[in-house]
């Protein structure tokens, strides 16, 4: 047989034990569009691939490819609505730095292009010969919520059933994993309750650590709908955009947000404003926490948050009133080192009051990248697919069954997370790494170390759209990847909406979309035949639907892409339905927790509490400052790779890197408006323009995490629960270049 030496070789050579099967399938290697759905001059919706609001794109298509976009006004996300990332969502895709071939690197450290063959038949033998001299155990992955669940569930069922790798996780560890925590610990599943409705229908809308202006623009656009003129309450150290037009803010010391919350439940336990009927029938665990919040005085709390009495009173007052009051926190609650306590001290605060299950409440934690909440559910990294257990006999049997795959495939313990993964590279435990859709050398929070680490490993693979990353010098092989734009699959978005992403162009190159890449490499692995189902994304939708059966986000009663399509996105649960039920239009917004049960067996939410933890890395005469790091712009996105692209994203934000200073701390270094500073901590140090502004308290640096310097400065502390990373608090110190250090 002829070896295929080309992709289109790889194409034509249909008896390749490769391609034998993947040619089979109409949808092809991602070249050409999907011919039966889209007409050559059609108009299609996509979900967008940033933020995870989900928001509905039209793209506009000539001759088979999409030449423009626009909102869609018809998609009850966005409401025709959409941000200058929306707008500018396929100019990344035709960047110069793409990844057309896949590279690899030769014995002079240079990436050179090679064929698909190649690429593959190296990654096969490189990670097996590393499994077979270290153990399964040896090679790992770290996955991203920014690909279509479709291709995450085909990623963690080919590295852990097909593969034997045992460890893999993923950015959405970075992210999420707080939230994920505090919900299964209180409702017994990761279940976000809301719907965006609910923030036009609040009278009392409360956001801790969430700077929606920048962050999830078109949710502040929904708010500005809300016909109900709420009060808005902003909770963020920084006077944000999104405190600029809230009504109340309460800047808090960074990292004091649990002795404020426990301070506000114990205030309104004392002036009687508990719900004692939702807590009776539908919680446990109140009365021990009332014992525990006893202590939280107004005083004691106003003395540590540094908030006034009087502006923690009115948040008390306020939630009192509130008819209608809903709690939505972001990253300044997940990603801390007490990140997973202080959530559900927020939940407490939601169901001690029963703002929960009713239109315009709830506990909401809005998630982060675009399908942050496809990867939780199935990405098999820190739960086995569709939020099952991996340590469940049952639950291992149940999805071996619905896969066809010997149970013993299936590992009975869960991953290591993150941090663990890279601690193990370091110990030389882990020697190869598998590297999808994340800039983990820009955006982990310990780059310090980083480098050392990841230039200990023997092979590792970079799956990325661009060859241009941080990652990718660490990289001793490319796989050139289609971004978004460029292939299908589904989205779930911040309100649990599955929504259709589509091909809409085509990849440069020989890039190939994820979920043929990962076809191929289950080919190339020999594991071939486990994935003999998994041959297009509707396909595995429809795997991806039978294992969400039973679970609380069934979505079983969806049926296929059309349904998707014309529903314009489904939120999950949706359950098939029989009998009468099943001809009905299900509602079009739907909350969880409309009937007071939760996920527990006991069908009650858990108040879960604990003392306040010190902070990591406090301030000190040396490191006076507070180092907060977090979103800069609506148009920058990460790590840049895509954002950085667009010459009018570009024009939105400064060029240079910047610091958030206070006027008083800014007089005091004798620092002039955009002068050039060096910021420091224990580990590394950053240059970056001095931006003189009151959004930052005195003793306080922000400093976007857009910039790869930023990470060189992080602390490396974790939630203990969760082991998110505490981007979000450590300390360092401020100097003019000229200036010899303090
Ligand atoms: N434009 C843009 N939008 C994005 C992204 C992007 O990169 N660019 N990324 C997306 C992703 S993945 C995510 S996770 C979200 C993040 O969305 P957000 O969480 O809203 O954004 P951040 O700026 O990271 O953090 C929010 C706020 O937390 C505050 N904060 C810091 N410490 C504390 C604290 O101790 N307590 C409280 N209460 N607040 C604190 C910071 O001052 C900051 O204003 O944004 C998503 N949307
Ligand atoms: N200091 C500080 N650090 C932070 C944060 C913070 O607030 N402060 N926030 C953290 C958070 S919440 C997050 S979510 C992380 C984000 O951190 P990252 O995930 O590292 O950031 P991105 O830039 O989104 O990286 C995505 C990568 O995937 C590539 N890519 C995009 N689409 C595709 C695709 O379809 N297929 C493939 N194969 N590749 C693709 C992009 O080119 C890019 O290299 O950063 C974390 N880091
Ligand atoms: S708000 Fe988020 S989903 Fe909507 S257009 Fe902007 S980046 Fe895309
Ligand atoms: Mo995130």
């Amino acid at each position: 047989m002829k070896q295929p030496k080309h992709l289109h070789d790889l194409l034509l050579c249909r008896d390749g034990p490769l391609t034998r099967e993947l040619l089979r399938k109409p949808a092809g290697f991602g070249l050409g569009l999907r011919p039966a759905r889209l007409a050559p001059d059609a108009t299609t919706t996509s979900v967008c691939g940033f933020c995870s609001t989900g928001c509905g794109l039209e793209l506009h298509l000539r001759k088979g490819a999409a030449i423009s976009l626009s909102p869609a006004s018809d998609y009850p996300v966005n409401l025709g609505m959409a941000c200058p990332k929306g707008w500018e969502a396929l100019t990344p895709l035709a960047a110069t730095d793409r990844a057309t071939t896949p590279l690899l690197r030769n014995n002079k450290g240079q990436l050179v292009p090679v064929a698909w063959e190649e690429a593959l038949g190296t990654f096969v033998d490189r990670f097996r010969a590393i499994q077979d001299e270290h153990g399964p155990e040896s090679v790992a992955f770290l996955g991203t919520g920014q690909v279509t669940t479709e291709e995450m569930a085909f990623l963690g069922a080919l590295a852990k059933f097909g593969m034997g790798i045992r460890h893999g996780d993923g950015n959405t560890r970075q992210c999420m994993a707080t939230s994920v925590v505090a919900y299964k610990e209180a409702f017994g599943f990761d279940a976000p309750p809301y719907t965006y409705a609910d923030f036009e229908a609040s009278d009392v809308i409360v956001l801790v650590g969430s700077n929606l202006c920048i962050a999830h623009p078109i949710l502040w656009e929904r708010i500005c709908r809300n016909p109900h003129r709420p009060e808005i309450v902003v909770v963020d150290p920084r006077k944000t955009e999104t405190a600029m037009s809230a009504t109340q803010h309460l800047a808090l010391r960074p990292k004091s947000d649990l002795v404020l919350f426990y301070g506000v439940a114990k205030l309104l336990i004392d002036r009687g404003a508990i719900d004692e009927a939702f807590v009776d029938a539908s919680t446990t665990g109140f009365r021990e926490f009332a014992a525990h919040v006893r202590d939280y005085d107004i005083e004691t709390v106003s003395r540590e948050t540094e908030l006034s009495v009087d502006a923690i009173d009115h948040l008390v007052t306020t939630i009192q009133k509130g008819e209608r009051v809903s709690f939505w926190w972001t990253m300044g609650v997940n990603q801390s080192h007490e990140g997973v306590r202080v959530a559900q001290s927020i939940i407490n605060l939601a169901l001690m009051t029963g703002n929960i299950g009713r239109p315009g409440t709830g506990a909401n934690s809005i998630t982060g990248q675009c399908n942050a909440m496809g990867s939780r559910l199935f990405s098999n990294t820190t739960s086995l697919l569709g939020g099952r257990d991996f340590r469940s006999r049952a639950d291992r049997r149940h999805v071996a069954d619905v896969l066809g795959i010997d149970e013993g495939r299936i590992p009975s313990q869960n991953s290591l997370a993150y941090d663990q993964i890279l601690e193990r590279v370091l110990s030389g435990k882990i020697r190869g790494l598998w590297i999808i859709a994340t800039n983990t050398a820009h955006s982990w929070i310990n780059q310090a170390d980083l480098d050392d680490t990841l230039s200990r490993l023997d092979f590792v693979v970079v799956q990325d759209m661009y060859a241009s990353t941080e990652t990718t010098r660490f990289a001793d092989l490319v796989l050139p990847a289609a971004g978004w734009g460029e292939k299908d699959g589904t989205f779930i978005n911040s309100e649990r909406r599955i929504g259709l992403v589509k091909k809409a162009v085509r990849a440069p190159g020989q890039a190939l979309a994820d979920f043929h890449i990962f076809r191929l490499i289950a080919e190339a692995w020999g594991v071939g035949e486990m994935f003999a189902r998994w041959q297009s994304p509707e396909q595995v939708f429809e795997i991806l639907r039978e294992l969400s059966r039973g679970q609380p986000c069934d979505f079983s009663g969806i049926d296929g892409y059309d349904d998707l399509e014309q529903r314009r996105g489904i939120q999950w649960p949706l359950p098939e339905r029989a009998g009468d039920e099943a001809g009905a239009e299900p509602q079009a917004e739907r909350r969880l927790f409309e009937d007071g049960r939760f996920f527990h067996p006991d069908a009650k939410a858990k108040l879960i509490f604990e003392e306040p933890r010190r902070l990591p890395e406090p301030v000190n005469d040396r490191y006076p400052f507070t180092l907060l790091t977090g979103r800069g712009a609506s148009s920058q996105w990460h790590t840049q790779t895509r954002t950085a692209k667009s010459e009018l994203l570009r024009k939105l934000y400064p060029s240079e890197a910047y610091v958030e200073i206070n006027p008083a701390d800014a007089a005091r270094l004798d620092l002039a408006p955009h002068e050039q500073v060096l910021i420091e901590t224990r580990r590394g140090r950053m240059a970056a323009r001095a931006y003189i502004t009151n959004v930052v308290r005195p003793h306080q640096l922000f400093v976007p995490m857009h910039y790869p310097a930023t990470n060189q400065l992080t602390f490396p502390a974790y939630d203990p629960y969760s082991r998110q990373p505490a981007y979000k608090a450590c300390a360092a110190r401020v100097r003019k270049p000229s200036d010899r250090g303090v």
